[in-house]
């Protein structure tokens, strides 16, 4: 064969390590093959293979940075249900809930072919925090879950709307279109609210926002801001106006058994699973 006697050239030195490398034959004429080739398609060719390994690296951090979220934010009012969610989806048990100060995320494995896999963020209701975490994850969201107490939703439809809009008419938001799941939480209470109904009056009392706060922004300074026109001009509020994927899920972190008792979050799981 050509590579031995190549590698017969080589003297001693080259037989001791043939034995070690296997390959070693092989490599050494090749080396040789293109040390008689010129040497000007030699360097061609390194700054060829060059090119190539930086478009990678670019192309790797560009795509990376821009277009795979991976973040999927539990947000919603306070005491709707969220941390009991984060937990049920990410341990599948429940843990004693507290008021949640700052942010809890854990790795969220989703149940589809794929086996794809988010950041599950569980962001804290409370007011005076919510929008400074919002501001540091939104960029980041690939979904929303937007967590709602559908056992009191009556009383809190006009919080829940407000929420909805602040997220809705964030201008990052609205570029990056993240999916927005609804869950109708706390099905479990006989009290609870449908994820239908829930959606019919969301879809009213945004309407009656948008009207209200775009009367509101455009006689402060004569135009309607940097934030974006919720739906469609001219059209009552619905949701499938939305750019974004909307689904309405109906769910229960807890059982009427109390916090032991089984969850039913399956259908937040499958929602989770299309994303
Ligand atoms: N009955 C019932 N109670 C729930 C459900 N989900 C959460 N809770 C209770 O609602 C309260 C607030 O839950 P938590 O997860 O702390 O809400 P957060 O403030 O949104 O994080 C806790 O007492 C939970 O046990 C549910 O599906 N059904
Ligand atoms: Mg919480």
């Amino acid at each position: 064969m050509e590579a031995d006697s190549t590698g017969g050239n080589m003297g001693g030195k080259a037989d001791t390590e043939m034995s070690d490398n296997p390959f070693e034959p092989y490599i050494e004429s090749l080396r040789l093959q293109l040390e008689e080739q010129d040497p000007v398609l030699l360097i061609g060719l390194i700054v060829a293979l060059a090119a190539v390994v930086i478009t990678c690296v670019f192309l790797k951090y560009f795509l990376t940075s821009k277009t795979v979220r991976s973040a999927v934010l539990l947000v919603g009012l306070c005491d709707s249900g969220k941390t009991l969610l984060f937990s049920r989806l990410v341990s599948g048990k429940s843990k004693r809930t507290q008021t949640s100060i700052t942010d809890n995320s854990a790795p969220y494995k989703a149940k589809n072919d794929r086996g794809s896999s988010w950041t599950l963020i569980d962001l804290p209701g409370h007011d005076s925090l919510r929008s400074q975490y919002l501001e540091k994850f939104k960029s980041a969201a690939r979904a929303i879950v937007f967590v709602v107490d559908s056992a009191i939703f009556q009383k809190e439809v006009r919080d829940v709307a407000e929420f909805l809009y602040v997220l809705l008419t964030d201008t990052v938001i609205f570029r990056n279109a993240p999916a927005l799941l609804v869950a109708c939480n706390k099905q479990d209470i006989t009290m609870a609210k449908s994820a239908k109904l829930i959606q019919q009056q969301l879809e009213k009392e945004l309407n009656t926002l948008r009207v209200t706060r775009s009367a509101a922004l455009s006689s402060q300074d004569g135009s309607v801001g940097g934030s974006v026109y919720l739906g469609k001009k001219g059209k009552d509020f619905e949701f499938s106006q939305l750019h974004m994927k909307v689904d309405f899920v109906e769910c229960s972190a807890r059982s009427s058994k109390g916090e032991e008792g089984d969850a039913d979050i399956e259908s937040l799981e499958k929602s989770l699973a299309k994303l």
